[in-house]
């Protein structure tokens, strides 16, 4: 068991999405010939974001900029995206989300991303573990054990399903950790108990870092810590690991999505390297809609 403290609640800004969306549905009223409205011009010229903190909200605003869109990107929250997503699916509507994978929208849904021929969301990313400096001569299990820390795309998505079928995030992660003592038992080899030390990890309320998250103080309470977990926006997400606020995060996105934080407090920090690779953000849409690229949403 380990505490929580929820600093941030994204509730009103969940309600004030909601009303947007409610004012931008699309009745064509026509007296015979149907009017043909474009992407743009159904979805209001809107792209679907997530909290402004987030390295996928930038870097879709750097495409608005980069294919010179008319778009502006909307942020919200995740939760607020992935409700977006899937009203406009239930109504076969048009969207465009900000997305990133691991995420269990993909096996829910026919998704596609968009290409990104200029790529303004760059490669392939990792998830790193960050410590804090000291935190090996302070805590030198826990950096084990963080250092440890790896696993597949598949794994997280596991636990974001069930947690995205209604499951508390830390009983689903128990869960995970129970049915997984294979590869939990790798993480913490050799690594000796420790007895009620208390250890902070910082996290954003993104979907991924939920599962990880809870995953690795779950791991962490097993092996004897007091383990809270602190729930931040992004950019105070790096500076408290790289003040010493925080003991670890495990949710660097890099080297893209986060690269500017990670830029900004280089040598703040101690990089324990990936927890997980092949990572992706782009934009994300309904297969059924009828483009494939970012190009596609050029209007002259
Ligand atoms: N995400 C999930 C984060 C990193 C993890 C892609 C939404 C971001 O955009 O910063």
């Amino acid at each position: 068991m380990f505490k929580k403290n929820y600093m941030k609640f994204a509730l009103v800004a969940v309600a004030v999405f909601a009303l947007a969306l409610a004012g931008c549905t699309n009745d064509v009223e026509n007296g015979g010939e149907e009017a043909v409205l474009s992407i743009g011009e159904q979805l209001d010229y809107t792209i679907t974001g997530i909290d402004a903190g987030a390295g996928v909200v930038r870097s879709a605003e750097q495409a608005v900029e980069d294919y010179g869109l008319n778009y502006t990107v909307q942020s919200s929250s995740g939760a607020a995206m992935t409700q977006a997503l899937s009203d406009a699916i239930a109504n076969e509507e048009p969207i465009i989300v900000t997305g990133w994978n691991p995420h269990w929208k993909f096996a829910a849904y026919d998704l596609k991303y968009l290409d990104d021929p200029k790529g303004s969301f760059g490669e392939s990313e990792n998830i790193n573990s960050i410590a804090r400096l000291g935190l090996s001569e302070d805590m030198p299990e826990a950096y084990q054990i963080l250092d440890n820390f790896f696993w597949e795309g598949s794994d997280m998505e596991d636990v974001m399903i069930q947690v995205n079928n209604g499951e508390e995030p830390e009983d689903v992660a128990r869960q995970w950790v129970d049915e997984n003592q294979d590869k939990v038992a790798v993480w913490t080899e050799g690594v000796d108990a420790v007895d009620g030390v208390e250890i902070n990890l910082a996290y954003v309320a993104w979907d991924s870092e939920i599962a990880s998250t809870n995953v690795i103080g779950t791991v962490l309470s097993d092996m004897g810590y007091d383990v809270t977990l602190t729930q931040v926006e992004n950019g105070p997400m790096w500076e408290a690991v790289a003040s010493g606020q925080t003991d670890a995060i495990v949710a660097a996105w890099l080297p893209g999505t986060h690269g500017d934080h990670y830029d900004k407090y280089e040598g703040e920090f101690d990089d324990l390297g990936p927890n997980l690779e092949g990572a992706k953000i782009g934009l994300v849409v309904p297969a059924y809609m009828d483009i494939d690229s970012i190009e596609d949403l050029i209007e002259d």
